[in-house]
């Protein structure tokens, strides 16, 4: 079976926010994406849907009342008086309270909790948010350029249904919110692919396979700078699998931040548009339910690039679509070689050089086999 029904979550207006002068998260980013997938002619292939924005209620399931109260009246001009001089709800520069971030954060939230329902309720095989993936963010506190947690808020809606849900984390950084929120259950296995060492946010260290009857239900896989594509899939390929066989999810999420590519501003890793793409095709071809949602991502024509490529890989798509890409409202962003990649660099793969890769694996896959079957 190479087709799948896939609902496609946008809202035009996500495109319009901004975090602030060089601040390096973009949301102008999604209405690029969404520009270049529609110049393809997917559009059509899918269900294209606008998400209905969370309210404060549907937060709540996952953050406390008063943080989305603060967050739901908080403006530029109070942020000083109302975080107590920066000492509650919002963490330095890191995260802004710009003009508009709590519609900002009921669109992404909307559109990873409709996402679920959509899949939930048998309507679609997979369910794409770009504007979701937001995995820093804390019960009582943004963290790290989140606000609202929409993948904890995404999986609790999950829950309702599946016995067992699989979240996956290909962005550079640890999916450290997500990781906290489900620490203590066995209903949620979070695995999260980082950079590790001197590296935001700090955490997800092997040692941290979870607590009580969540233990070993929290998979975390350090790497270091360079990683190419064939090392990230000899990690990534046996892990997975091995996570899909054992623990048999109802539904996958899987956090697609584009950090993890070769050339972004915050990212230190080596991962092309394909080896990227793989971690969707992979996945794809398990035939669970699947949701994919964006993340980082801060080299925005190469974010676009690879968001567009894997929404033809959910579809199945992917090899009638034109390496050269069509004419588009940002085609001059694209140059010199207006094409549909993001080709690897010349930097060290520290991951290979020393052998810890292999350790790496080793030890997760030893961690895995300590489950039930
Ligand atoms: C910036 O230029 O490592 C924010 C953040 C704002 C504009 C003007 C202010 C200049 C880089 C980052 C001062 C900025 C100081 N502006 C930021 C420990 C830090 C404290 C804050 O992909 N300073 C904190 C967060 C990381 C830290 C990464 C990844 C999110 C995700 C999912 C979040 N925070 C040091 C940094 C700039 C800025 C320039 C910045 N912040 C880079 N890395 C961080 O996982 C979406
Ligand atoms: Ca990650
Ligand atoms: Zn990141």
């Amino acid at each position: 079976m190479s087709k799948r029904r896939v609902a496609y979550y946008y809202d035009g207006d996500t495109g319009s926010y901004t975090y602030g002068l060089g601040h390096p998260m973009k949301p102008h980013r999604m209405r690029v994406t969404h520009d270049l997938v529609s110049a393809y002619g997917m559009l059509d292939k899918m269900h294209v849907l606008r998400p209905k924005r969370a309210t404060p209620e549907a937060m709540s399931a996952f953050h406390t009342d008063e943080y989305i109260h603060f967050l739901n009246r908080v403006t530029p001009e109070t942020a000083e008086e109302l975080t107590y001089h920066g000492t509650r709800f919002l963490m330095g520069e890191d995260n802004p309270a710009f003009e508009g971030v709590f519609e900002f954060c009921s669109i992404s939230a909307g559109g990873s909790i409709s996402a679920a329902q959509r899949i939930s309720s048998g309507a679609a095989d997979i369910a794409i948010n770009w504007a979701g993936g937001l995995h820093h963010a804390k019960k009582r506190e943004a963290s790290g350029f989140c606000y609202i947690n929409d993948i904890v808020l995404g999986i609790l809606e999950l829950l309702r249904t599946y016995p067992r849900v699989l979240y996956i984390d290909i962005d550079c950084h640890h999916g450290d919110g997500v990781e906290e929120a489900f620490y203590t259950t066995d209903r949620v296995m979070t695995c999260s692919f980082h950079k590790f060492g001197e590296y935001f946010p700090g955490t997800g260290t092997q040692e941290d396979r979870g607590r009580g009857k969540g233990r070993n239900y929290t998979v975390n896989i350090p790497l270091k700078d360079g990683i190419t594509d064939e090392a990230f899939k000899r990690v990534f390929e046996p892990i997975v699998n091995k996570i899909m066989e054992i623990y048999r999810p109802g539904a996958v999420i899987l956090q697609c931040g584009a950090d993890s590519l070769a050339g972004d501003k915050l990212g230190c890793f080596n991962l092309t548009m394909n080896g990227h793409a793989h971690c969707v095709q992979y996945l794809r071809a398990f035939n669970v339910p699947l949701i994919l949602l964006g993340g980082g991502g801060y080299t925005v024509k190469n974010v676009a690039r690879t968001w567009t490529y894997e929404t033809a890989c959910a579809l199945g798509v992917q090899d009638d679509i034109d390496p050269n890409l069509p004419w588009n409202e940002y085609f001059e962003w694209f140059g010199p070689r207006y094409r549909l990649e993001v080709p690897e660099n010349n930097m060290d793969d520290l991951n290979v050089r020393d052998g810890s890769l292999d350790k790496v694996r080793a030890t997760a896959l030893q961690q895995l086999s300590q489950l039930p079957c």
